[in-house]
């Protein structure tokens, strides 16, 4: 049964290198360069993201943490007790604290592809919950996972936090969606963070903060490509930009040439005219409408909606 399903399962996750290198290969021969945004976090990416969270201009993060506390008595209603909690993403120590300490769940599984921020995360919140199981899970969540099978009677809780979801354009929200009520089974729940469409001026400077923290995370995936794929990209020739897409609803972030250049990545060779950018970013916004379509189309059904009192960010209780 075991050697049976094995056969018909997709050939086994290439590593993370390979994967970086297809991807960013692949993103500089088209002729619209792009970098899908999961690889801003090596080290340093990790790092810039935290800070970009303590921006004045950066809103999402106390937007939800402020949901997340504010009302924690109607969380505790809309979901109830004793749940499995299934964190896609390796936890956060502000915000899966703040779900644990309202919910008080059966066990905590945090799902991540990056076993290092794995033990990190599980290693903060065994010694703050001595008493609360935790069985990370080391693996892609866009693939479906298996929830370890000792916790199977318990019904599950889906954590989604932080717009994550806003990184996929709404086709991938939807497989993402679907695959996660794979994951989780019948009557589980899913908690999602989704930031709401806003002023433009808003947008652009939350993304584009006057401390210039968003522009060396961006420029960061360029420095990455240079140490991890042998790149000779000149990164001093690469500007930050963060552009308010309208008919899309999502802030992109791209990586301007301010003058023609030619370098080499894993020994190949390109080139870009100055004004070209790499899209590397998609942040799409929702408003409770769109979100609420989006997620029917991925298999859930909105129970509850929370929104900070700035109207800046929801929380979205939904059920399988
Ligand atoms: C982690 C994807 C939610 O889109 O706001 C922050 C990443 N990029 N500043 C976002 C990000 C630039 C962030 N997400």
């Amino acid at each position: 049964m075991a050697a049976a399903a094995m056969l018909i399962e997709p050939a086994p996750d290439k590593t993370l290198d390979a994967q970086f290198r297809r991807d960013v290969l692949t993103g500089l021969s088209q002729p619209r360069k792009a970098i899908p945004a999961r690889w801003f976090y090596d080290h340093r990416g990790s790092e810039l993201f935290e800070e970009i969270t303590a921006l004045p201009e950066y809103y999402p993060t106390r937007a939800e943490v402020s949901i997340l506390s504010q009302r924690c008595d109607e969380l505790a209603e809309a979901i109830g007790r004793g749940r499995v909690v299934v964190e896609f993403g390796a936890g956060s120590a502000t915000k899966t604290p703040l779900l644990i300490d309202c919910i008080a769940p059966a066990a905590y599984v945090p799902v991540d592809i990056s076993g290092d921020f794995l033990r990190e995360s599980c290693a903060v919140l065994a010694e703050r919950y001595p008493n609360l199981p935790i069985h990370p899970v080391e693996a892609d969540f866009s693939r479906p996972a298996n929830i370890p099978s000792e916790l199977k009677q318990h019904s599950r809780l889906g954590f989604f936090p932080g717009s994550t979801i806003g990184n996929m354009d709404p086709f991938a929200a939807v497989d993402l969606l679907r695959t996660m009520r794979a994951t989780l089974g019948e009557d589980s729940l899913l908690l999602i963070g989704m930031d709401r469409i806003k002023a433009r001026d808003t947008l652009v400077c939350a993304y584009d903060d006057t401390a210039g923290v968003t522009a060396e995370f961006n420029r960061n995936l360029a420095v990455r490509i240079n140490r991890e794929l042998d790149g000779t990209i000149a990164i001093e020739a690469l500007r930050h930009r963060a552009i308010w897409n309208e008919q899309r609803a999502r802030i992109e972030m791209h990586l301007e040439a301010t003058r023609d250049i030619a370098f080499e990545v894993a020994g190949r060779r390109f080139t870009m005219q100055a004004g070209e950018t790499i899209h590397t970013e998609n942040s799409h916004k929702y408003d409770p409408r769109s979100a609420a379509t989006l997620l029917y189309a991925g298999g859930w059904e909105p129970q509850c909606t929370w929104s900070d009192g700035d109207e800046n960010f929801m929380v979205i209780v939904a059920r399988a």
